[in-house]
């Protein structure tokens, strides 16, 4: 059973949103800029879903509260899992054509959604490492999985 944090729905940070732009460069540290904030006042991560690939438009974020917003801008059925590991992002075992997630910790997922839409999950993250998977049946195996960072 997955033991849900009401908390992070609740918590509202004054959070002042200076996120370290770690895309592209692999710089680190660098450029700070004013991110984008969800409605609800959570720093926030789009992260573009598609056949086969997760794309965030930020690879780390500091700890806190967070709004994922996962657009499909795929054809097919996509969702988006966080989940908190260690384990590097194309290293998950396999079972059935899907990443194997006994034991790892899904700390947030959206539900499968269609080609075109957008869901949003909301969650409060801690340091450490972070991986966005997509476990439609064959989507992980096929490249639907990336690190994130929690600093
Ligand atoms: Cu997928």
């Amino acid at each position: 059973m997955h033991h849900w944090t009401k908390t992070a729905s609740l918590v509202l940070l004054g959070v002042t949103a200076a996120f370290a732009i770690a895309c592209g460069g692999g710089e680190s540290g660098g450029a700070a800029a004013k991110a984008g904030t969800a409605a609800s006042g959570r720093p926030a991560v789009t992260v573009g879903l598609k056949e086969f690939a997760i794309e965030p438009d930020k690879k780390s974020v500091p700890a806190g509260a967070i709004s994922f917003r996962a657009q499909n801008k795929g054809t097919t059925p996509h969702e988006l899992q966080v989940i908190k590991t260690d384990v590097a992002a194309d290293k998950i075992p396999v079972k059935d054509g899907k990443a194997d997630l006994t034991g790892l910790q899904v700390i947030g997922k959206t539900s499968e959604f269609a080609g075109g839409k957008t869901e949003s999950v909301n969650v409060t993250l801690t340091a450490g490492k972070y991986l966005l998977v997509c476990n439609v049946p064959a989507h992980y195996i096929a490249g639907m999985t990336t690190a994130f960072t929690v600093e």
